[in-house]
């Protein structure tokens, strides 16, 4: 499970792959704005935002389907699967993480954190 920022279309930004450090920051959106991240799978994961709900604005080469409708908080991501979501980053300043649901994954600390500044 790797994602990219908007600001950062080079490449991924940040892999769920390896354990995180406490220090790694994978993102650092300001309060009171948005960012396009762009989800990309391995495998089966359902990958949850902490903080800021978020819209699924595409998956693979086609547009959101039905059951992406409104704000989320949770993605289902099959393998192979690419998707792009918006995330209006309000509330508090401070460290949150995003990680996969799947037990067996969050057991493997398949996260990664973000700043809000
Ligand atoms: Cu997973």
């Amino acid at each position: 499970m790797s994602f990219a920022s908007s600001p950062w279309q080079r490449g991924p930004r940040a892999s769920l792959r390896r354990p995180p450090s406490p220090s790694d920051i994978a993102a650092a959106p300001k309060l009171g704005t948005v960012e396009v991240w762009r989800l990309i799978a391995d495998f089966h994961h359902p990958v949850h935002l902490h903080l800021s709900p978020f819209q699924v604005l595409s998956r693979g080469i086609g547009g959101p389907g039905a059951f992406d409708a409104g704000w989320k908080d949770t993605i289902d991501l099959r393998a192979s699967e690419e998707a792009a979501i918006a995330i209006r980053f309000d509330g508090y300043p401070g460290k949150y993480v995003f990680h996969c649901q799947n037990l067996e994954h969050e057991d493997m600390a398949m996260m990664a954190n973000f700043t809000t500044r």
